[in-house]
């Protein structure tokens, strides 16, 4: 799942594709370069970050989420968003999968919307929003509480009518979590794996890593973000060791190239029968 940022202030490409052009380029290179899905969002969700209007968001997303269609991209389109205004038109537009990082909390009108487009959802664990997430989480243990909850959504929207094999599940990486959090959730994801959805991982970029790659360096402040990709790639690579099937990233080429590996190195643990392929 290949990232694409409509927003002046993501954490990691704020600015860059605002233009609705540029977004679209953008979208079919990383099509070109491999990847199944586009995750379009038109509000950043990085800690600290302020919600942006409905009319606003939509005004972001809209022509792009058209234009990625109109070209017959050979891949999904997901649209990124908590709003059932913003998800309904862009499924219409042609979106077929709902990135909720609410996991259908933001809106009451969101799960109905799903039930009856039929669309995909990817249902995320978030402590708290954006604005405040990441003032001192607390967990009993972070991994139960994050299968409890992922567990309790999924159960809320079969009960609102969404088909449970549209569903798939995320950890939200960087949600309401410190350092040691995202690394037990990454070291044990094969606890949510037996939840039997299909597990979405985004670390890319994320400044989890920053930190870890300063602390093996000796440095004091987190690595940059343009320095963060072989980060991306090992949790990735683990990931997906551990039972994830999508990677939401930022850099699609590298990712699907360590992920091909893994998968090769690995695929003698499984039935040759069984298909087992990474989607990024
Ligand atoms: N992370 C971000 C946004 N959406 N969706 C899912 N399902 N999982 C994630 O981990 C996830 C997500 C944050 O990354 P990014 O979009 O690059 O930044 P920003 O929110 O600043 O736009």
């Amino acid at each position: 799942m290949g990232v694409v940022n409509v927003t002046p202030d993501s954490f990691s490409d704020g600015g860059l594709f605002l233009d609705s052009h540029a977004a679209i380029a953008h979208a079919r290179e990383l099509v070109g370069e491999g990847a199944d899905i586009v995750d379009v969002g038109g509000e950043s969700t990085r800690p600290g970050a302020e919600p942006v209007s409905g009319e606003e968001e939509l005004r972001r997303v809209l022509g792009v989420v058209e234009g990625i269609a109109a070209t017959g991209a050979d891949a999904q389109v997901s649209i990124d968003t908590s709003k059932a205004s913003v998800a309904r038109a862009c499924l219409e537009a042609g979106a077929t999968l709902v990135n909720d990082v609410t996991a259908l909390r933001g809106d009451p009108d969101m799960a109905g919307l799903v039930a009856d487009s039929g669309a995909e959802c990817c249902l995320m664990h978030m402590r708290g929003e954006p604005r405040t997430m990441q003032a001192d989480p607390r967990y009993d243990d972070v991994v139960d509480d994050v299968r409890a909850f992922l567990e309790e959504r999924m159960a809320y929207a079969v009960a609102q009518g969404v088909r449970e094999e549209s569903i798939m599940l995320d950890p939200g990486i960087g949600f309401g979590k410190t350092l040691a959090h995202n690394l037990a959730l990454l070291r044990r994801l094969d606890e949510l794996a037996s939840l039997g959805r299909p597990l979405v991982v985004g670390t890319s970029r994320k400044s989890f890593i920053g930190r870890v790659l300063a602390d093996a360096a000796g440095h004091t402040e987190p690595a940059a973000v343009a320095e963060r990709l072989p980060g991306t790639i090992a949790t990735n690579v683990l990931a997906y060791e551990r039972g994830a099937s999508v990677f939401r990233v930022h850099d699609v080429a590298p990712v699907r190239a360590a992920l091909a590996l893994a998968a090769a190195t690995l695929s003698a643990r499984w039935d040759p029968g069984e298909t087992r392929t990474p989607t990024s």
